[in-house]
């Protein structure tokens, strides 16, 4: 809440007015302050109601700052139930993460306008934004513009097969870099490397480190990560945002702890 001074010549008003930043904009100044993010995503496909339910409690209690909604396919038409459902039971913002052009609702708050960078797939790069570009004109939705790369994580991913793309060797930090590099040149405002839902090996620390040298837009960074030490390591690296999604599917009581290791995280920044 700002309190803002009007002086009409005779008398100085005050005028409460509150300053609400665009979800981007948190992003982008939890980076410059070095504050960290913590997502967690959830697959409107794999959620039950039960589980939804403790979920949610948990992430209100443990704070978490979003919650990313998709999945490389979404098979039943539940999405806007889910996005209902959440909004009623907590404000945590929820942003979109479509697996493809399908996955769009007005209910959400924001979404990741994802290109994938990593492949070489014309739709992915432009082709389906284009088709999805007037109805998002329409809506309230924020759109964020992300660079979306995938990297090996040791298995094939779902992401990897349904984009027909091939990832970016885990170990090729040098393509990893100058791939996040060109997109912010393009404009993209936030780098996404994902090693792929449920990967064996998530993203390694050097891969994130180098990404994170080069470019000044909040870089995310989710796939097989599995515990708080990793979730840690992976922010300490120079991840802004951590996004888990099968670890917290399968035991959503890690919530808490994977909290408070990447809130215990931040950065100075010279
Ligand atoms: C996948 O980055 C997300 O797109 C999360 O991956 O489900 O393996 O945590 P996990």
């Amino acid at each position: 809440m700002l309190l803002g001074i009007l002086d009409d010549g005779d008398s100085t008003i005050f005028i409460a007015k509150e300053i609400i930043m665009s979800l981007y904009q948190e992003f982008s100044e939890a980076r410059k302050k070095g504050e960290k993010k913590f997502v967690v995503l959830i697959d409107p496909d794999k959620v039950r109601t039960g589980k939804l339910d403790r979920v949610l409690q948990l992430a209100v209690d443990a704070h978490v700052d979003y919650f990313f909604i998709g999945g490389s396919l979404i098979v039943n038409s539940v999405l806007d139930d889910v996005l209902v459902n959440i909004k009623k039971q907590c404000k945590i913002p929820m942003i979109l993460f479509p697996g493809s052009n399908i996955q769009l609702s007005y209910k959400a708050d924001g979404l990741l306008f994802l290109s994938l960078i990593s492949g070489r797939n014309p739709d992915l790069l432009i082709g389906h934004h284009v088709i999805s570009a007037p109805y998002l004109r329409m809506s309230q939705l924020e759109i964020m513009p992300t660079g979306y790369m995938l990297i090996d994580g040791g298995v094939q991913t779902a992401v990897s097969y349904i984009s027909n793309t091939m990832p970016i060797p885990g170990d090729k930090e040098d393509i990893a870099f100058c791939t996040a590099m060109a997109g912010e040149m393009l404009g993209l405002k936030m780098i996404y490397m994902d090693a792929g839902s449920g990967a064996k090996n998530p993203i390694s620390k050097e891969m994130i480190s180098k990404v994170n040298q080069v470019i000044n837009i909040p870089l995310i960074v989710g796939g097989g990560i599995r515990t708080p030490e990793k979730a840690r390591e992976n922010v300490e690296a120079g991840a802004d945002v951590i996004v888990v999604g099968n670890a917290i599917e399968k035991d959503p009581e890690l919530i808490m702890d994977m909290s408070a290791a990447i809130h215990s995280v931040k950065k100075s920044i010279s």
